[in-house]
């Protein structure tokens, strides 16, 4: 990839597609590709190979996809399998048939078995049965991966695969029905502490455990995989530390500035105990993420309240 390639960021006003492109850009890339849902609809396979044939990207990134929190998950499993697997199929098959040099498809840490061993290796997918709160948009993405693996064996089309672990940052979905656990924690603490609540309310036990990863750290590794790395095994992004919900809550409070109560409403799902990436794959390959979760999480609340908060 050079500073004149052609590259297309499928899905740049989402929360991972936004970071590739401000990224692309800050490092000077000239002609970048994007397109607004509204100028391109990635589910249409006429419109998608249209607009390959009129473009000719050289390099994809593609970050378009829908996505959700836990509870947006079980709600609407139908729209997540029948809108993941329409968006990746037609841009990874017209991406071929176009001619690009590559292409780069996102995952999910939730592809991997709901009890696989920790953290998880790229070895353990397809290994045991999916976590049911997100087997609809698991079975599309190791789809995509498999798709992408295929037309990488029969047609010799350079695709690479990355898993990246629950990401946050700047241009996350704050929406409390939604959106992911660290975003909503951030809204609901910073709510609390302008209403003055005795209380703030959180789903599950407060027991499993997640891994978070900054998505600048993402488009980091996006872009030095795409650079680097041309191979049909898949890579998991990560930071390799992961913390449990209750922390992740306490740390939030404290960054916010709330002082009150936390309430564990166990009526909502804990969804999969533990997701921790093992990052070794990566690590060998010479990248770590350096954002640490503390300073990722104050400036994603800075951003929230320079742009979200009321
Ligand atoms: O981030 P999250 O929605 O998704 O939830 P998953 C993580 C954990 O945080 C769960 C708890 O145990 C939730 O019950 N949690 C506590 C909350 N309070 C809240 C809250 O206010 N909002 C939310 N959303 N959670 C998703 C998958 O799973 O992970 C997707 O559904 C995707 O497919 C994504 O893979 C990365 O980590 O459980």
């Amino acid at each position: 990839m050079d500073r004149s390639s052609r590259i297309y960021v499928a899905g740049h006003r989402g929360l991972v597609g936004g970071a590739i492109l401000r990224r692309l850009q800050r490092e000077g890339f000239e002609r970048i590709i994007a397109r607004t849902h509204a100028e391109l609809d990635l589910t249409s396979q006429d419109a998608v190979r249209r607009f390959f044939d009129e473009e000719r990207p050289e390099y994809v990134f593609l970050a378009a996809a829908k996505v959700g929190g836990i509870l947006a998950n079980a709600t609407y499993p139908a729209d997540f399998i029948r809108e993941n697997l329409l968006i990746q199929t037609n841009v990874i098959d017209a991406a071929y048939r176009a001619g690009a040099r590559k292409l780069l498809f996102l995952g999910s840490s939730c592809i991997y078995p709901k009890h696989a061993p920790q953290p998880m290796k790229e070895e353990h997918l397809l290994t045991g049965p999916l976590e049911p709160t997100n087997e609809a948009y698991a079975v599309a993405k190791i789809a995509g991966i498999t798709m992408v693996k295929s037309y990488r064996r029969q047609y010799g089309f350079n695709g690479i695969s990355l898993m990246p672990t629950n990401l946050y940052g700047p241009g996350d979905n704050f929406d409390l029905e939604t959106s992911h656990v660290l975003p909503a924690l951030i809204r609901k603490f910073h709510e609390a502490k302008v209403a003055g609540a005795p209380s703030v309310t959180i789903w599950g036990t407060g027991r499993p455990r997640r891994e978070f990863l900054h998505v600048d750290d993402l488009a980091d590794a996006c872009l030095f995989l795409m650079q680097n790395y041309d191979d049909e095994e898949i890579v998991n992004v990560g930071v390799g530390e992961d913390v449990s919900i209750a922390e992740l809550a306490a740390l939030i409070a404290r960054i916010v500035g709330y002082e009150g109560e936390i309430v564990y409403d166990t009526s909502k799902p804990d969804g999969t105990p533990r997701k921790l990436l093992d990052v070794s794959r990566l690590s060998a390959l010479g990248w770590r993420a350096r954002i640490g979760l503390e300073e990722g999480i104050a400036s994603t609340y800075e951003w929230y309240l320079a742009n979200v908060a009321q």
